[in-house]
């Protein structure tokens, strides 16, 4: 018995060869309008679907395929008694074979300008539901949905037949391809308003995910990994940014990122802060951003190569002559609200780094919810087959929180570098030792299973920067459960602490301040990170 094919593409690449082919297998053609001309223009013969549904195309086009005799033909299942006599009964006629490509959705709203009205014009109805026919009837027919398929099925056909385990192979291909085609429609859509502008969100909560991108790996290369963003992205969030240049960003970079970016963000001075391997090493605020860069990088010039920079201020050409030419640093990423022509020249340049720009306009300082803050209002953390969730650490600590309980009190620029020491300590994993002093980092020791190990890695960091820590203000992430962490940051050189307090030996801690000469200040909250 003779086979069918429908034929139905908007992509004609390969067509008429394919067409031409299947005709010499004794395939039997029938095709949608503008495919049935080209073939028939080229002495195929070749059956209009609309002889087939005696029904003529209609609404634009909308409306081609989408009847019975069509999904009846796809769906009827051969082994079925009934199905077939059902076919028979109502004149119906099986398709074999199903070549389709959708209306090009993806490459419309890719192109500059693309209006809504556009967009949804460009979404393909009848493909997909012809697709989705074929491909779940998969024993009895095979479905194509790419021309770099026609080749393999056709020697296949040729050959005797198509094999069920090319058909079932292309039915799974089948369904990808509606399903990504889905989802492009969903991320467009979920991106503009109902007149087609930019959507602005008034901040609802909606845990919708949608998929910015496939990434080339995960942490390490065995490892896949993707990209989502939420459906409404908090104003200035990482997932808002624009690549300007640079290579495709990997999940490490972005991970890195938006630690080094949220860290940044935190400040209202003009800040820079450095992240490597999630942890910053190196952060200061100055009276510009080319200051806070200069402060920053001298921290840990060795830890800073191969990093990733943030900026709350717009970059200009001297902050990118100091990172690339005077430092020479061998950056990943750099992020900041907006780059000035000359910067973007100088970075043209170095054409690997991936430069992010991320608009802090429509934060709200003041707003109300996390949101609106531009924050995360929860963390999600995956563990074996669960789930942990907890609001986000969105803490500020402000200067009338501060309890001072040593006989000093510390000084007024003190208390400066104590809140932009504990600010930093917050985005340093536990557990952080932070050594600061006018506006910079002067020594992190971050992640250590002991605070003692973190408060001798920070002074050895110090050392290692040529840095001096006589006089510093020290920040600990959780209180000192005994006096020992304390006195070895005091030997050190520092001359006032901030932590939370709450251990069962505060009173030996104070004591040992007193009796050391430090000012120390209570914070009354931890800021734990794992
Ligand atoms: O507008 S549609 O969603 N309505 C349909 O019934 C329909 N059937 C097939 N688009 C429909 N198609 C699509 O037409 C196919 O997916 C293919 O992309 C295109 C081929 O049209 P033509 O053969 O006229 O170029």
């Amino acid at each position: 018995m003779s086979l069918t094919a429908l034929l139905s593409v908007s992509d004609k690449t390969g067509i008429v060869e394919l067409a031409q082919a299947l005709h010499a297998q004794g395939v039997k053609l029938i095709s949608t309008g503008g495919t049935a001309k080209l073939l028939a223009a080229q002495g195929l013969p070749v059956t209009e679907v609309a002889e087939v549904t005696a029904f003529p195309e209609m609404l634009d086009g909308r409306v081609k395929t989408l009847h019975p005799k069509v999904h009846g033909g796809l769906l009827a299942r051969r082994d079925v008694p009934e199905h077939m006599a059902a076919l028979k009964e109502h004149g119906i006629a099986t398709i074999d074979l199903l070549v389709v490509n959708l209306y090009p959705f993806e490459a419309t709203v890719a192109k500059p300008g693309c209006t809504l009205e556009d967009a949804i014009e460009n979404i393909d109805i009848g493909g997909p539901a012809m697709v989705r026919s074929a491909a779940k009837n998969w024993k009895d027919v095979a479905v194509l949905t790419d021309a770099s398929q026609y080749a393999g099925v056709l020697a296949e056909l040729k050959a005797g037949g198509i094999s069920q385990k090319t058909k079932f192979a292309l039915s799974v291909a089948a369904f990808n391809r509606i399903a990504n085609y889905d989802a492009a429609i969903s991320n467009y859509l979920s991106a503009v308003n109902e007149d087609g502008s930019h959507a602005a969100y008034a901040g609802q909560h909606n845990s919708n995910l949608v998929k910015l991108q496939d990434l080339r790996y995960g942490e390490n290369p065995h490892q896949t990994a993707a990209f989502y963003r939420d459906l409404y992205p908090a104003p200035g969030s990482l997932v808002t940014a624009r690549q300007l240049q640079g290579k495709e960003l990997s999940y490490n970079n972005i991970a890195d990122a938006d630690a080094a970016w949220e860290c940044a963000k935190s400040f209202d001075a003009p800040a820079c802060v450095i992240v490597k391997h999630a942890n910053p090493c190196g952060v200061a605020v100055g009276h510009d951003a080319l200051e806070a860069y200069t402060k920053a990088f001298k921290t840990d010039p060795t830890s800073a190569f191969g990093g990733i920079i943030a900026f709350n201020r717009p970059v200009d050409g001297a902050v990118a002559q100091a990172i690339t030419v005077a430092n020479k640093q061998f950056v990943e990423v750099l992020m900041a609200p907006a780059y000035t022509p000359e910067a973007l020249e100088v970075f043209k340049a170095k054409a690997n780094v991936r430069v992010l720009e991320i608009s802090l306009d429509a934060v709200q300082r003041d707003g109300a919810t996390p949101w609106a803050r531009g924050l995360n209002s929860h963390d999600i953390k995956r563990v074996g087959s669960g789930l942990l969730i907890q609001t986000a650490d969105n803490h500020e600590l402000r200067r009338e929180d501060l309890k001072v309980v040593t006989q000093l009190a510390p000084t007024a620029q003190q208390i400066e570098d104590l809140l932009f020491a504990w600010k930093v300590a917050k985005f340093v994993k536990s557990n952080a030792i932070v050594f600061c002093k006018d506006g910079m980092t002067m020594g992190v020791g971050a992640g250590q299973m002991s605070r003692l190990d973190s408060a001798r890695i920070a002074s050895i960091k110090a050392g290692h920067a040529s840095l001096s820590l006589q006089g510093t203000a020290v920040a600990s992430d959780a209180f000192f459960p005994f006096r020992d962490g304390l006195d070895v940051v005091i030997d050190h050189g520092a001359t006032c602490v901030i932590q939370p307090g709450g251990s069962m030996r505060d009173q030996e801690v104070i004591d040992a301040a007193n009796e050391r000469g430090v000012a120390m200040v209570f914070s009354g909250v931890r800021h734990f990170r794992h």
